[in-house]
């Protein structure tokens, strides 16, 4: 840790002409960024008005001279990735557009064989059919949300618009459950979210209210932490490094996990578009006044970089405390208010949310919002050490355009008894794996699994429709998800929060919610495979229907591991086990695809 922070402030103090280096982007282009070491800006704010939130946004890309891909959503008159805020009981009313471009699109596409078409014409009149998913296809998933599984709400499966169509219309409410918190919305087209995520298509969605958790009154920042290919690739580590690792590629091409903190990162950074770039990461600027309290809303929408965040003053890490997790408050259980107040670093997976007060550091000390490093696994990327921003106290900083309601109602008791109150009734297994194409070939093309125990693995087919698992709408089960891989994977499902029981064979308990987890890799030695137990809340009527659970390293996703669960309703007849995905590969090759 001590090597780390004085690597961290050698990179800050040794670096401030860098800012310099950076000409202002020019303001024609259609997805802008800020300059290297620009103050932090604040996205746009979009606030339902008088229960409803009518928006529109089109997903454009632009190529760029060095070859990368910029995606971006606009809306109006160029806004970029607003935040959208929402109440419980509004109505959302998101008209999509899809400005995407071929040309621009192929250069950083996943690879040719996931264009994948479910029917033999391209369905250009009804976006709902499960047409064609190509580099040009557009859709929305509102991550956290638990809204039904369904065209124009939160479908992923067959939701595909392309660029020739009307703006899509996207309607559906915010359930009065809905707890407050930071959710988002990005791009879900299968074998494309990596590219269009890491080219920036994502942005935050906040359910008003967390105030109600003892914060009334605070000034709020959505910080919103993308990573993006990088722009200095062929440069050698920064001098002030304290090693210099080997150099090395993991399975996905990306610059593998060397184990010292330090050396090439898979990708780069960016806070709220403000790139952070390897190999000095001159961090960008967050202005606060000395000592005043903010609630910090982040968001990891990296495509495939993990985060472990902290906030150094001095060098030293401060406490943070935590209030939200992955949208949910953390007293939500009412078991503990204080378990999370103090925190000095705070690990969160690409998907993963984290709400935290911070305090502004006192006059003449500034400083740093970092992310240390993370073992990924010898089969992982490089995620090392790096700043994202300095914060610099000052007497005039401008207030954040936010605020929290200074007088909030409480929230009313949650109607549900709480999840880890809850008897499983039933026990499943799944497990994350990776196979090279040839296994006599470690440079050959790898496929990404996630199998229920029993059957075969087998990379998601979205032309199948047939779910792995089906439960019911009421049942509560405990899932343990194995990593059978020497790499770190996150486990997400879509429309529900679970409860960490136990990681690594370490009881966790956790009273509190998420909808993202990281699941520990297999180092080849153990003589159990590592795991996490969590418990699945199938009890909310909203999600009825056929939704995916995947890895949400977008690369692995992409490359087949997703998988398709069904909830059926509650007065369903008895569930009978699906067919193994490989019997049902065979059974469906010549039929059409089911649909939910
Ligand atoms: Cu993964």
């Amino acid at each position: 840790m001590q090597k780390f922070v004085l690597a961290i402030c050698l990179l800050f103090f040794g670096a401030p002409a860098y800012r310099n280096l950076q000409a202002q982007e020019s303001p024609r282009e259609v997805c802008p960024r800020p300059a290297i070491g620009s103050v932090v800006p604040e996205p746009e704010d979009l606030r339902s008005k008088d229960g409803v939130l009518a928006v529109d946004l089109t997903e454009y890309n632009e190529k760029q001279k060095d070859g990368s891909v910029r995606y971006c959503y606009i809306y109006g008159n160029g806004v970029e990735s607003p935040n959208l805020r929402v109440k419980r009981g509004d109505l959302v009313i998101l008209k999509l557009r899809n400005n995407l471009s071929d040309a621009d699109a192929s250069a950083g596409a996943a690879s040719p064989n996931h264009s994948h078409a479910k029917s033999e014409v391209a369905s250009q009149s009804d976006p709902c059919a499960g047409g064609v998913m190509t580099a040009t296809s557009a859709n929305l998933h509102f991550h956290g949300l638990t809204i039904p599984p369904l065209c124009h709400q939160d479908d992923v499966l067959n939701t595909s618009v392309q660029p020739a169509d009307t703006p899509f219309e996207y309607r559906f409410r915010i359930p009065e459950n809905e707890p407050p918190g930071l959710y988002w919305y990005h791009p879900h087209i299968h074998g494309f979210s990596k590219t269009q995520v890491l080219g920036g298509a994502s942005g935050a969605l906040i359910v008003e209210g967390v105030e109600r958790a003892d914060l009334a009154g605070l000034p709020e920042r959505v910080l919103v932490i993308r990573d993006q290919d990088l722009l200095n690739p062929n440069s050698p580590p920064s001098k002030s490094e304290p090693v210099v690792p080997k150099m090395m590629i993991d399975r996905d091409g990306d610059s593998a996990n060397n184990g010292t903190g330090f050396g090439k990162p898979a990708k780069d950074l960016s806070i709220n578009f403000v790139p952070v770039p390897y190999p000095d990461y001159p961090p960008a600027v967050i202005k606060m006044k000395p000592g005043e309290r903010e609630l910090w809303r982040v968001l990891n929408a990296s495509a495939i970089t993990y985060l472990n965040l902290a906030v150094l003053f001095n060098r030293a890490p401060q406490k943070l405390k935590i209030v939200g997790l992955d949208a949910v408050p953390v007293s939500t259980s009412g078991v503990s208010k204080d378990i999370l107040a103090g925190q000095t670093h705070i690990g969160l997976p690409p998907g993963g949310r984290v709400e935290f007060v911070v305090e502004g550091p006192p006059a003449g000390v500034t400083g740093l919002f970092v992310t240390r490093t993370v073992d990924t696994g010898s089969g992982g990327e490089n995620d090392p050490n790096r700043a994202l921003a300095t914060i610099v106290p000052s007497p005039d900083a401008a207030e954040p355009r936010s605020q929290l309601a200074s007088a909030p109602e409480p929230l009313a008791t949650p109607a549900l008894p709480w999840l880890g109150s809850i008897a499983p009734t039933h026990v499943r297994r799944l497990y994350f794996s990776e196979k090279l194409s040839d296994p006599n070939d470690p440079n050959s093309a790898t496929t990404f699994f996630i199998t229920v125990d029993g059957q075969s693995p087998t990379a998601f087919d979205p032309a199948s429709g047939v779910p792995d698992i089906v439960v019911k709408q009421g049942d509560v089960e405990d899932w343990i998800i194995e990593n059978r891989s020497t790499e770190l994977h996150a486990f997400h499902i879509h429309q529900l929060h679970f409860m960490l029981l136990e990681s690594s064979g370490v009881i966790a308990n956790e009273p509190f919610l998420r909808d993202t987890i990281n699941v520990p890799y297999f180092n080849g030695r153990t003589l159990t495979y590592p795991s996490v137990r969590l418990r699945m809340d199938f009890r909310d009527p909203n999600i009825v229907g056929t939704f995916p659970y995947h890895c949400h390293l977008l690369e692995h996703e992409d490359n087949g591991m997703m998988g398709l669960i069904r909830v059926l309703p509650a007065d369903s007849p008895a569930v009978a086990d699906p067919l193994s995905r490989a019997s049902r590969t065979q059974d469906l090759s010549s039929k059409p695809s089911s649909k939910q």
